[in-house]
């Protein structure tokens, strides 16, 4: 693919900062070098992948920063085309000044995600890569980092094409009955059962590592409920060290809900403090109360808060029974001050839950409480390290079609069917797997996934 036009944006956040790169791609890059750039030495030569020292000029011959720029001609560059990459002063009026001054030069602005597009297209990078610079980007975790950094050297890209092949071989066994055998079905062929067997399997444990690197990537949704002035926004401020939610003795005082991110054991944990749950002063609290159900709904795990010093109310027992199927643990808060009741009393109304005790104000039992966090997750499956893994609801759709076919086309062997049949089967699992690397994608498809990019990448 040659594009037409050649396409500009910052690579760099929004904001002030040292730096601020522009990303230049297309057939014009080279040209607009010349044209917006003034080396500080007069034998620039533009010597591919080398970086110039010199001045960003305006229209009518302004200098509009000092920069560093390098040209990377296609195809040996990110998109496979000619790239131009400007290092600026990271002032948002430099960068804008520089980025006017490109699209007065014949470049537009980029869509999201058009580099790593340019890239697919171009062959630089299979679909899975591409995806996987956009996870990168986003990683909030080391080992998210890792599985990102995997897949962009192509692992997955790797597994994928493996398996491909095994899928190609079965292919070629069964059309093979279908050409030479008429009469017969393709269950007499022989190697096929144990090659679709393999393929299963190996389906089977990829979209198996799916919620592991879930974890990893996106997090755990952690909301902490219970009535109110039981201690959810101390538990909240003392679990992020910051004092993100305001704690005061009247009840009701969280009303809307309040995030927080914190990391234990290196997975991304996204906490939500919530208002109270009771029976609501008016339509402000009723309106978060109604949020916490929201919240509670999208949750991995519910922290359930009870105030020991305090005797236990129906509206604590209220909010078991609104919970009772949902991933909880309980939380015994305020143990810093003499209990009011006993641990039994939990046990006859949720004989299953875990229970903890805690201080939110003094800072006991957090430890406990944060490893707790990750108990029944799939967080502690050492085995899974080092295997390649799927972060991606998008490829976890495909290998489940894929894993279908396979089993289809095995019941159609089994059950003695026309070799034509599996042969489908297998066919439609080729294109399913096909859809993960890109070999075979809707441009539609195409479109949307690299809509969700950042801009400049
Ligand atoms: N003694 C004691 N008081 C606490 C503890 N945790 C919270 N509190 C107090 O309980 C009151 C309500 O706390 P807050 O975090 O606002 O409760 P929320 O309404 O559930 O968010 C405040 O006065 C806190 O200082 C604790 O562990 N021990
Ligand atoms: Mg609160």
């Amino acid at each position: 693919m040659r594009s037409q036009d050649t396409i500009a944006a910052v690579a760099t956040p929004s904001g002030t900062g040292g730096v601020g790169i522009i990303r230049i791609s297309g057939p014009a890059a080279s040209k607009i070098a010349r044209q917006i750039f003034q080396p500080k030495r007069i034998n620039c030569s533009w010597e591919s992948h080398h970086l110039y020292y010199g001045d960003i000029l305006s229209a009518d011959g302004r200098i509009l920063d000092e920069v560093l720029v390098a040209l990377m001609p296609g195809p040996r560059s990110f998109t496979g085309e000619d790239v131009l990459e400007i290092n600026c002063h990271g002032s948002p009026w430099i960068i804008q000044a520089v980025l006017s001054q490109l699209i007065q030069l014949g470049c537009r602005l980029a869509r999201p995600g058009e580099f790593s597009q340019r890239a697919f297209l171009n062959g630089r990078l299979d679909l899975s890569q591409a995806e996987a610079l956009a996870s990168l980007v986003a990683a909030r975790s080391e080992i998210a980092c890792n599985i990102g950094l995997a897949h962009l050297k192509g692992a997955l890209g790797s597994e994928i094409t493996s398996l491909r092949l095994k899928l190609i071989e079965a292919l070629a066994f069964t059309e093979a009955s279908i050409d030479f055998t008429e009469d017969v079905a393709a269950q007499d062929t022989p190697g096929i059962l144990p090659l679709l067997d393999d393929l299963s399997n190996r389906l089977q444990i990829l979209l198996d590592s799916y919620q592991v690197a879930r974890l990893y990537t996106e997090g755990l949704n952690v909301v902490i409920t219970g009535k109110p002035n039981v201690g959810k926004s101390s538990l909240l401020n003392i679990l992020t060290g910051k004092k993100r939610a305001i704690v005061t003795d009247i009840p009701g005082t969280t009303r809307d809900f309040i995030e927080g991110q914190i990391n234990i054991r290196g997975i991304p944990v996204n906490l939500v403090d919530t208002a109270g749950i009771r029976q609501p002063h008016d339509i402000i609290e009723k309106a978060g109360i109604d949020l916490v159900w929201e919240n509670l709904a999208n949750a991995d795990l519910a922290i359930i808060i009870l105030d020991g010093s305090k005797p236990l109310t129906k509206e604590d027992k209220d909010i078991f029974t609104g919970i009772s199927t949902k991933n909880h643990l309980v939380a015994i808060n305020k143990t810093d001050l003499p209990s009011a009741w006993k641990i039994d009393e939990i046990n006859k109304i949720s004989p299953n839950s875990k229970i903890l005790r805690i201080s939110a104000k003094f800072s006991l039992g957090i430890d406990e409480l944060k490893n707790a966090i990750l108990d029944n997750t799939a967080a502690d499956k050492e085995e899974n390290a080092g295997a390649v893994m799927i972060t991606n609801m998008r490829h976890k759709l495909a290998l489940e079609k894929a894993l279908g076919n396979i089993s289809r086309a095995k019941e159609n062997i089994f059950s003695g069917m026309s070799p034509e049949f599996p042969a489908f089967d297998l066919r439609e699992g080729l294109d399913n797997l096909d859809e993960i690397t890109g070999k075979k994608i809707d441009d539609e498809i195409l479109d949307k996934i690299f809509s969700s990019f950042c801009i400049g990448k």
